[in-house]
């Protein structure tokens, strides 16, 4: 009976026979020994010594095999199947690149377990009989219990509450002349990606608008290799040195002993740590401002915080700051209206997020850089080092360079926005680190902090961290390895790999900058800092000096509100008496608001003389210097209506708005069909009870005496119109509607007697454009009282 061929390589039939295998091993051991020969010494070992090798080190030495063969891990490589697929292509590292390699769809298939073996019964455990007991053999029912027993992961110590999306990084011209780093090499270079915007406080599941900074954390997936800007929503910081970051954070977290409050800084430890800390007043000034309460993502700047550098392909480096600029202009929440929403909804960030980039609304920002010398540096009044500082724009002006468009949401959160590790040591050629101790502390802990919340060295291969450029390294094993390295040489220098992975060498790897310190009496190991930190309080007056009347005052309300939760009088007394170096005025206005009859005496300042500040007033500073390119995209307008309103001149409002980009929803006592006046039938998408006015942008109350009759007896109603002014926002009132106005006590004229320009009162449809341009403006403050009236 004749046999049929094997369908796979069978072993050496006998023992001495000389085999098709025996022939491939001599050649691997012939071709090892001339890939070693090829090497006959380390080139390059000669090159590793000196300070000039130091700042332009050589490429490695290599050699090309004759073949694959002496390079692989095995000789059984070419005894393929479906699981193991083909020896790795000569240079590549799979595990790296492109996302669609791992996305799954389950579409047309059926259940399996992670072995792959098909799942016959979802529903019911193995059991002994049907009303027996489950049988420990169940391993389907085991396998799903078990991976759902592991499901969570730490989550981040800071920073926890986030939502990312993807997007890309357009560059407007080439700045090779500044940086050699891969996303700014040329004009309409585009760059891939992937944002996190954070809250600090709070823990995971936290309220969205709490009062806080904001992450603004951008991966950058280069061509050559990941840089991370992890930055802030405020360019400064609390503090100056990482050696302080732990007691900070343990300062403004949950105070230990009951775990109280979630995601707020108005507690005891927080004010008692920062009132001690006089370096912290200028970061206090951005956080008690409207900029702790954005009203969007896509309305909020961004900064690098941080000194960094710049280097060109010669090596010469300038120093540079990073700002990021929405495109939609920066707009903030009131406070009142912050503390409402975080109840009604605790995801009103990430809901605005996914919803404008699901709508095709892509939040935009421009990129920003100021560039200046070290010589330039030297001569400012404060320390570029010092993380509580910023360069005013008056002094080094901001150069927009390229602009980033979000405009993918992830497919999984867990996957991407959970697993994504940002570190501020992930850097690429031409971007580099200043002396900066914060960022110094910085470049260790992101790292560090990954081993423990994504289990182990390798979250580098998590697809959402892995970089698009190839990754080759001598980097092995560790828990959860995925890339499989072909090849026995884990080593360098080698010479049974070819040499390879060689060092990239100065013309395409990273180096160092070789900055100098100049000074010979700083050298030296020292734990001080230069005497310019010092200086805690001109740039705090600075940002102060520089709002609107209507900034201050919300500062001001904020240090009153947050004070008044501390319950150790002696905090507050300390903090009224740091204020009083920054402002007499806004001191004795928190002062007032205290309850507190005697001013405390001014604290004493660390440095009696500071430098003389180049400007006293930035205006580039307050929140109304950049109030967007003019347009109601995105904006969530609420029609309210109950039957009988005039449903076909609702309807034409809702395309107005609709047309101008702008998300208009009919929001009625009940959500359904409402009938109007003219038989036209609305769907009402919202209700009074589920979105309440502090939800929208602008409010609109339409005509018709039976709708407006039905509204005026729904308590809602007056709670939303009174939402919506005293939040300053739009509100068109148009024909019969005009006396809900009047019913929640609503005035037409400011409290200065104006007009108010955001109340557009209307006998028909005429209002729509004046209601159109007072929602652009987005807030109306002139009618803001404190207390206020309505
Ligand atoms: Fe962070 N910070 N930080 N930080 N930080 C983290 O890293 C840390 C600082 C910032 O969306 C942690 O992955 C130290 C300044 C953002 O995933 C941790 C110091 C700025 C994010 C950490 C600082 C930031 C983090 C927690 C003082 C503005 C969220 C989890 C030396 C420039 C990134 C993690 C994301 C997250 C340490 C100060 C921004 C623990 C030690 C200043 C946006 O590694």
């Amino acid at each position: 009976m004749a046999k049929s061929p094997p369908s796979r390589p069978t072993a050496k039939s006998a023992p001495g026979e000389q085999s098709a295998a025996d022939e491939i091993l001599r050649r691997k051991a012939q071709q090892s020994d001339d890939l070693a020969k090829a090497m006959p010494w380390n080139d390059n070992k000669s090159l590793e010594h000196g300070f000039s090798q130091g700042t332009a080190p050589a490429k490695g030495v290599t050699a090309q095999p004759e073949s694959p063969l002496p390079t692989g891990s095995t000789v059984s490589e070419a005894n393929t199947s479906e699981k193991t697929a083909d020896q790795a292509e000569e240079g590549v590292n799979a595990a790296h690149g492109r996302l669609d390699r791992v996305r799954a769809d389950s579409g047309g298939r059926h259940l399996t377990t992670n072995q792959g073996v098909a799942v016959a019964d979802n529903q019911n455990s193995l059991k002994y009989g049907l009303r027996g007991p489950v049988l420990l053999e169940d391993f389907i029912l085991r396998e799903k219990i078990t991976h759902f027993d592991h499901e969570r992961i730490p989550e981040r110590i800071v920073h926890a509450r986030g939502s990312g999306a993807h997007g890309y990084f357009e560059c407007y011209e080439p700045l090779t002349d500044l940086t050699r780093a891969a996303p700014f090499q040329a004009a309409g270079k585009v760059t891939p990606v992937f944002v996190r915007f954070s809250t600090v406080q709070g823990e995971r599941g936290s309220k969205d608008t709490a009062r806080d900074v904001r992450g603004f954390a951008v991966k950058f997936y280069t061509d050559e290799g990941n840089w991370d800007l992890v930055g802030n929503n405020m360019p400064v910081f609390f503090i100056q040195d990482a050696m302080k970051f732990p007691d900070l954070v343990h300062a403004v977290k949950p105070e230990p002993h009951h775990a109280m409050p979630q995601a707020a800084s108005a507690h005891d430890t927080f004010w008692d740590f920062v009132s001690l800390m006089p370096e912290s007043t200028h970061m206090l000034m951005w956080v008690m401002s409207d900029r702790a309460i954005p009203r969007s993502y896509a309305t909020m700047q961004g900064f690098g915080v941080h000194t960094f550098r710049f280097v060109n392909a010669a090596g010469e480096s300038v120093f540079v700051k990073f700002h990021w600029s929405p495109k939609a202009g920066t707009h903030s929440l009131v406070w009142d209206e912050a503390v409402k929403i975080s109840g009604a909804d605790p995801d009103y960030h990430r809901r605005d997020l996914w919803e404008r980039i699901e709508a095709g609304a892509y939040p935009e920002y421009e990129l920003g850089v100021q560039v200046f010398t070290e010589e330039q540096a030297d001569q400012f009044s404060f320390d570029v080092l010092d993380a509580t500082k910023i360069v005013p724009e008056e002094l080094v002006p901001i150069r927009p360079v390229g602009r980033m468009v979000l405009d993918r949401n992830p497919d999984n959160f867990f996957a991407e926005t959970e697993q994504v590790a940002f570190c501020a040591a992930h850097v690429v050629p031409g971007i580099d680190f200043s002396n900066d101790p914060l960022l110094a502390g910085r470049i260790h802990s992101y790292v560090d902090t990954q081993i423990s919340r994504l289990g182990g060295p390798n979250f580098h291969e998590i697809p959402i961290n892995a970089p698009i450029a190839p990754v080759h390294n001598n980097q092995r094993d560790g828990m959860h390895r995925q890339t499989i390295n072909r090849g026995r040489v884990s080593y360098e220098p080698n010479s049974l790999g070819g040499g390879c992975p060689f060092q990239a060498g100065a013309a395409q790897g990273f180096v160092s900058v070789p900055a100098r310190i100049q000074a010979e009496e700083e050298q030296g190991k020292v734990r001080a800092k230069p005497e310019k930190f010092a200086d805690h309080y001109t740039q705090a007056t600075l940002f102060y000096e520089s709002q609107t009347p209507v900034e201050q005052a919300h500062i001001a309300a904020a240090f009153r509100f947050e004070l008044s939760k501390v319950t150790v009088p002696a905090i507050r007394a300390r903090m009224v008496a740091s204020l009083r170096n920054a402002s007499e005025v806004l001191a004795r206005e928190v002062a007032d608001g205290l309850g507190m009859e005697e001013m405390p005496a001014p604290m004493p300042r660390a440095l009696a003389m500071p430098a003389k500040p180049e400007v006293t007033q930035s205006p580039a500073l307050s929140l109304m210097a950049r109030p967007g390119d003019g347009t109601i995209k995105a904006r969530r307008i609420a029609l309210l209506v109950a039957h009988g309103v005039e449903g076909a001149a609702a309807e034409r409002l809702q395309a107005t708005l609709s047309a101008e980009g702008a998300v208009a929803e009919f929001v009625a006592p009940r959500v359904g069909k409402v009938r109007g006046a003219d038989g036209t039938d609305l769907e009402a998408t919202a209700s009074l009870e589920n979105n309440p006015g502090f939800l929208f942008d602008a409010l609109a109350l339409l005509d018709g005496e039976q709708g407006v009759a039905t509204l005026a007896q729904d308590g809602h109603t007056m709670e939303f119109v009174k939402d919506c002014y005293r939040h300053c926002k739009a509100i068109l009132a148009v024909g019969a509607a005009q006396t809900l106005l009047d019913m929640a006590g609503v005035s037409t004229t400011t409290p200065a007697g104006e007009p108010d320009a955001g109340l557009v009162l209307a006998d028909d449809e005429d209002g729509t454009d004046a209601f159109v341009a007072a929602i652009a403006r987005h807030r109306h403050p002139e009618r803001e009282t404190d207390p206020p009236v309505v």
